[in-house]
This record gives C-alpha cells, sequence and structure tokens, in this order.
C-alpha cells in the first residue's frame, strides 16, 4: 500500500517536469498503480487506516507525487452537493473552461508541500474534462466549482505546476478579478 515515505517532496524535481502521455492500453502495472493511487485517498479519509499508517489525508494525487512521471491521477470526494467522485485517470485533459473563476476560502495544501502556504489559489470555476479510466472508457466530465478545483490541482502536477505558483505574491489574499468563493462561508 501507498503510505507517506512513498509521496516525493518539493525538493524533488518530478514534480517540476511534465509528465508523459500514457499509451494506451495502459499496462497492467499501469492500472495497478492507479488502483494504489485511489486506494491511498480512500485510506487516508478512514480516521482508522489514517492513523494506523499516519496517512495526510487527501482528496486526490497524482502520479509525479509517488515518483512516476506520468499522466495518471486518482480523485475521490464529495462535492458540497454531496455528489461522490472516485476515478483513476489516464491522460487527463482539460478541453474547454470558463473565463470565470473560483478559489478555495481555505486556501489549498498539497500531500508534497510538508508547510502550510496561504493565500487564494484561483482556478477557472467550470472545466470539461476528457479522460480514459481504469477500464479503458474514454470519458467526458464538466465539472464546476470545488470539483473543478481539485481536478485542476492534479492536471497542474502533470504539468510540473504547484498550488502556490498561482498565489498572488504581492497580497496572497486578494480577491481575484471575476472570481467566487468555494467553500463553508462562501454565503
Ligand atoms: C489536493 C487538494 C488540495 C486542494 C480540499 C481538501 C485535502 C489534498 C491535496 C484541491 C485538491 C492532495 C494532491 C483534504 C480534504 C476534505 C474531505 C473527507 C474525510 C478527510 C477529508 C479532508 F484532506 N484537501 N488534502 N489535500 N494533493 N480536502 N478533505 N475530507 O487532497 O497534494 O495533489 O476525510
Ligand atoms: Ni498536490
Amino acid at each position: 500500500m501507498i503510505t507517506m515515505k512513498d509521496i516525493v517532496r518539493e525538493d524533488n524535481p518530478i514534480l517540476y517536469k511534465v509528465a508523459k502521455e500514457v499509451d494506451l492500453p495502459a499496462s497492467k502495472k499501469e492500472k495497478e498503480t492507479l488502483k494504489e493511487m485511489l486506494t491511498y485517498l480512500k485510506n487516508s479519509q478512514d480516521d482508522a487506516i489514517a492513523s494506523k499508517y499516519g496517512l495526510r489525508p487527501g482528496v486526490g494525487l497524482a502520479a509525479p507525487q509517488i515518483g512516476l512521471s506520468k499522466r495518471m491521477i486518482a480523485v475521490h470526494f464529495q462535492d458540497l452537493d454531496g455528489r461522490q467522485y472516485s476515478y483513476g485517470l489516464i491522460n487527463p485533459k482539460i478541453v474547454s473552461h470558463s473565463v470565470e473563476k473560483a478559489f478555495l476560502t481555505t486556501g489549498e495544501g498539497c500531500l508534497s508541500v510538508d508547510r502550510d502556504i496561504p493565500g487564494y489559489v484561483p482556478r477557472y470555476s467550470k472545466i470539461t474534462v476528457k479522460a480514459t479510466d481504469i477500464e479503458g472508457n474514454e470519458l467526458k466530465l464538466r465539472l464546476k466549482d470545488y470539483a473543478a478545483i481539485v481536478f485542476q490541482h492534479e492536471i497542474d502536477h502533470l504539468n510540473g505546476v504547484m498550488f502556490f505558483d498561482h498565489i498572488n505574491k504581492q497580497d496572497p489574499f486578494a480577491i481575484p478579478e471575476n472570481s467566487h468563493p468555494i467553500g463553508q462561508d462562501e454565503e
């Protein structure tokens, strides 16, 4: 099983590389790895398992974070309307996006970054993603707000981009223009 020792940290150059496309159909090994990434997320959200193995909780994970420079991501979360998302995706691609942006009021963290970096991370509020799932099915996902933010954080990792690259260095909590907040106190 994947544990924290398998997760590379921000000093590892693999996190700043553009990851390679996976030749389809994906190999048995690649599919096994993607299943393990999804299992890490499920385990990390289970208090008993997470405390037993010292897992930091996650709703997403990208293959470069476990030292594999390949375009594969796993996501496992419920959006704020309670809709469940649980996917292992290969060669995910953002094929269209809104002009409008959104950001988590809590800011973002990363399993590969062992420090808090305060500030809003502006991202597109609506995206359409095309990808291949673990079974080899072609998927087209229309995502908004929280779900769109999670997918963009993961797809960024495939392009060597970290969440803090998006934070306004001069004023980290400046409200990005043409954006809306996502999170508990978004009323
Ligand atoms: C990826 C996320 C950072 C912002 C928002 C959040 C958590 C991550 C990083 C967008 C994507 C990992 C991958 C959480 C978390 C809410 C749901 C269900 C019950 C606990 C869990 C906690 F753990 N980020 N961690 N960071 N990343 N929400 N939740 N809760 O997932 O680095 O590249 O279990
Ligand atoms: Ni991350």
